[in-house]
């Protein structure tokens, strides 16, 4: 196998472009035939040889100019051809072999469909090309395959003609006029129901809109065509973009390592985010359909239009698309709880991504395997320096900067330079100190220093940052951080600093620290800072409790209120950890009562506030993490919170009627609130019978499963009993059954491995299936805390034994599992002799893939890094 690191500063231009491509792909199971047939044409003056890239083909013929060529070098990965001319025609012709493509990179055949997935890297397992995403071309592609079987026939771009041939075959040839990289390529063909729509752009043109689901599925298809509408019409009308072709397709497969696909054209999706109706789906998955819908929608400008130079820039459109998929999101629900949810996985996940062997700048410097690259550094902190850069320009500043990028470079890969030179010249800000945030890794600290107020009544304030080493790179510079600062006296009245370094509610650190100074005090401020998580950073600002309470009741920006309890549930589970739970006095629970009493009608408020932050959340907070006490501490938190607040909490219960189903934010944000304070209540004596009460009265996804979280919560008979009666309900539709699987898969009991055995055989239950094997093992990894870090190392290795199997059949996804093993340095050394000793079980393995590899020895050899 080839462990080769890419390094970003190596990139070259390519030495050929294919300028147009025609391709002939007659479907069978295991002898797919791929005719491709290129226009080349070398770019500059020299004598190279011509390399093409292509992994797991046989190679049938190669033509140069008609002529039948003998004189190549082929090998595992590449084709090369010396002495070619300066331009000329190249055709290939290679068989493939979907059915046992289980990597599903490529083309794979699952459930009778075939499917593609090209990105970064799977167009070289269909033909030999040069697979990169700065060579692009127009694309004309004819697709035939067995007409009973395979009615539905699809590739990029517009249906140009069809036809059949009298072996029982059929065919079908598209043309994609907009040039494209291969990875954008895409072919599916199988047996579908159709949903259609039309959509007019804003001139005036019609778009045919086609989703194409699973025979029987077509009613649940409804939201997401929907959902695309809304994208469409969102992006004409927040930045200008249209729709550029004649129609826009969107297939739902079962079988897909990620969530979806941005092809021209075809987007492809994991069913999962496309099938939603209000029995099978939670309110979280309406919403994740929209976004998702919403997100590859986005990419057809920030992506396909504009793409990437290389793979080092995936950022330009990950970064960028998932903010436009967050401002669609916000502008369609809850500003306040998109915001919450995004902050969450930067603390949950991205924080520990940095902490880890793993970090990365989200512009990575050196890379293995591509695939292992589609983090949530890459994406989330990506979009977090994009919003950074919406702060700083503002909303108009922000547009010219989008409009400047597309006038530039529509049509071209650039690369994460290009995009910063065009919000350049919107902006009078000189943008070079910014973005060192694409080329430096690691989480910054701030640290808030108040000085005493003086007995003139003078403060001062001291922000600071620290940028601690990360695995990848020692050295570290200062950050340009806007750092969102609320300052508040003990009235509750909003005060400034006399030099006026709080401009607009910002403060700009773009050094080791500034520090701000009040006058005329009479009690020290309380600063709030890193409002609405202003920067992707941690921050350390030591308020008391009882002032915690006071910036939740008097600061005006919601998320501030909601992070002021974060970090004040954070502090008494550190009493807890400590012995000290004591300390959780009275006042607390009565100031917390306050909260659930004074906000009980602000249902998108409270929703949040009542969450108590998860335990990875709290490791980032925290070192060598002894997770069973940390475990207990939280545990024994939520367990003294719902005792202490049941009252107000019961009553908020009881003052939601469950009314009947609609998505519509309002009730989104009831039943958040219903559903948490059920958790809560869970805990109590009359938990079981609500949980139970709401199980069987139901109408929709959302407190059905809401009843089983709880009871999975309280940890009682009842849990099991609906367990069965659900599954029972939901046996024939994999899809729902996931939820179960993840909720088994996630239950905290002594026999949870032996458990998690008896599911495998479950006739639902497939290794096969990325879906399947995320619901139960990725999610026993990622969140059974207890299971997982089982003491004696055994969750560890049951995950262990797990992926050395997936490994030899979906890489990809085994290497997604492996995340949890890898970030071992959180916790206390016994947590981490164990899961290390796993790590090297895999690291042994003979071939092991390379995306295991990259993130399995980068994790072992961590030590060193840390000296
Ligand atoms: N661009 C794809 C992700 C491809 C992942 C390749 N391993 C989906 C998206 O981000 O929209
Ligand atoms: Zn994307």
């Amino acid at each position: 196998m080839n462990m080769q690191v890419k390094r970003r500063a190596d990139y070259t231009p390519p030495l050929f472009v294919i300028r147009d491509v025609k391709l002939f792909i007659d479907l069978n199971p295991t002898q797919t035939r791929v005719k491709s047939r290129l226009e080349i044409e070398r770019k500059g003056k020299h004598s190279e040889p011509l390399i093409l890239d292509g992994e797991k083909l046989e190679l049938v013929s190669v033509r140069l100019e008609q002529k039948v060529l003998e004189d190549y070098a082929l090998n595992d990965t590449s084709l090369a051809l010396a002495n070619v001319p300066d331009c000329f025609t190249l055709e290939i012709e290679t068989l493939i072999d979907p059915q046992h493509n289980q990597a599903l990179e490529g083309l794979y055949l699952s459930n009778g469909v075939y499917c593609t997935q090209c990105e970064a890297e799977g167009f070289r397992r269909i033909t030999y090309f040069l697979d990169r995403p700065d060579v692009l071309a127009t694309y004309e592609v004819t697709v035939q395959g067995d007409k009973t079987s395979l009615p539905t026939l699809l590739a990029n771009g517009n249906p140009v003609a069809r036809g059949e041939n009298t072996d029982g075959t059929h065919w079908v040839t598209w043309q994609d006029p907009h040039p494209k990289p291969c990875y954008l390529f895409a072919l599916v063909a199988g047996d579908f129901d159709l949903l259609t729509d039309s959509y007019t752009t804003a001139s005036g043109r019609e778009v045919a809109l086609e989703l194409y689901v699973d025979i029987g599925k077509r009613e649940r298809g409804r939201f997401a065509l929907d959902a695309l509408k809304r994208a469409m019409r969102w992006d004409e009308q927040k930045y200008g973009l249209e729709y550029d072709l004649d129609i826009y397709m969107i297939v739902a497969v079962d079988f897909f390592n990620m969530g979806a696909m941005e092809n021209k054209g075809l987007n492809v999706f994991n069913s999962k985010f496309v099938l939603a109706d209000q029995n099978s789906a939670t309110d979280e998955d309406f919403f994740n359909v929209e976004s998702v819908i919403a997100h590859e929608y986005f990419h057809n400008w920030t992506g396909n239009r504009v793409t990437c130079r290389d793979w080092f820039q995936l950022s330009l459109k990950e970064g960028l698309t998932v903010f436009r998929d967050q401002q669609f999101s916000a502008d369609m629900t809850s500003p306040l709880s998109n915001r919450i949810k995004h902050v969450r996985v930067m603390r949950e996940h991205q924080f520990a991504e940095d902490a880890s062997a793993m970090s990365h700048p989200i512009r990575p410097d050196e890379v293995i395997e591509m695939n292992n690259f589609y983090t949530v550094t890459v994406y989330d902190k990506g979009a977090e320096v994009i919003r950074m850069l919406h702060t700083l320009l503002g909303e108009e500043g922000f547009r010219q900067g989008m409009d400047e990028y597309f006038r530039r470079h529509d049509g071209q890969a650039v690369t994460c330079d290009d995009f910063v030179a065009a919000m350049q010249s919107a902006t009078e800000l000189d943008l070079s100190a910014f973005s060192r945030w694409y080329s430096q890794s690691g989480t910054p600290v701030i640290e808030v220093e108040r000085k005493p107020v003086d007995e003139a009544g003078n403060q001062t304030i001291t922000l600071r940052q620290r940028n601690p080493k990360t695995a990848d790179q020692h050295k570290k510079e200062p950050l340009y951080l806007p750092v969102a600062m609320d300052c508040i006296d003990a009235n509750g009245a909003h005060i400034t600093d006399d030099e006026g370094k709080i401009k607009d509610g910002l403060v700009i650190l773009d050094s080791e620290s500034v520090t701000l100074s009040f006058s005329g005090l009479g009690n020290p401020v309380i600063p709030v800072v890193l409002g609405n998580f202003s920067a992707p950073a941690k921050v350390n600002n030591p308020l008391s409790v009882q002032e915690l309470l006071h910036v939740f009741r008097f600061a005006d920006d919601s998320f501030n209120r909601w992070d002021a309890l974060q970090s004040l549930y954070d502090w008494c589970i550190e009493q807890y950890a400590n012995g000290n739970g004591s300390n959780v006095n009275d006042a607390i629970w009565s100031g917390l009562k306050g909260v659930c009493l004074d906000e009980a009608d602000n249902h998108e408020l409270l929703g949040e506030c009542l969450v108590i932050p998860s335990f990875e959340t709290l490791c980032q907070s925290r070192t060598l993490v002894d997770v069973d006490r940390l475990h207990r501490a939280r545990e024994q938190f939520c367990h003294d919170f719902a005792m202490q607040l049941s009252e107000p909490l019961t009553q908020i219960y009881a003052s939601i009627a469950a009314g009947s189903y609609q998505y519509s934010q309002y009730q989104v944000n009831a039943r958040r609130v219903r559903n948490v304070v059920l958790g809560h209540l869970a805990l109590t004596e009359k938990g079981s019978q609500l949980v139970e009460r709401q199980y069987h009265n139901a109408d929709n996804m959302t407190d059905t499963l809401g009843a089983l979280k709880a009871a999975q919560r309280g940890k009682s008979q009842l849990f099991e009993t609906l367990m069965a009666d659900f599954e029972s309900r939901w046996k024939q539709d994999p899809l729902v059954l996931d939820k179960w699987f993840s909720l088994h898969a996630t239950c905290e009991r002594a026999d949870s491995l032996s458990q998690l055995t008896l599911l495998r055989e479950h006739p639902q239950f497939s290794d096969g299936n990325p879906n399947r094997v995320r619901a139960l093992i990725g999610s026993f990894a990622f969140y059974n805390t207890a299971g997982f870090h089982a003491v004696d190392g055994s969750g560890y290795k049951f995950v262990t034994d797990y992926l050395l199997q997936l490994d030899k059949t979906n890489p990809q996804v085994a290497s997604r599992i492996v995340t949890p093993l890898t970030q071992w340095q959180q916790f206390a050394p016994g947590y981490q002799e164990k899961m290390k000793a796993q790590l090297g079980r895999l690291l042994n393995q003979s071939g092991l893939s390379r995306d295991l590899f990259e993130k399995v020895s980068k994790s072992l050899a961590f030590d060193e890094h840390q000296a």
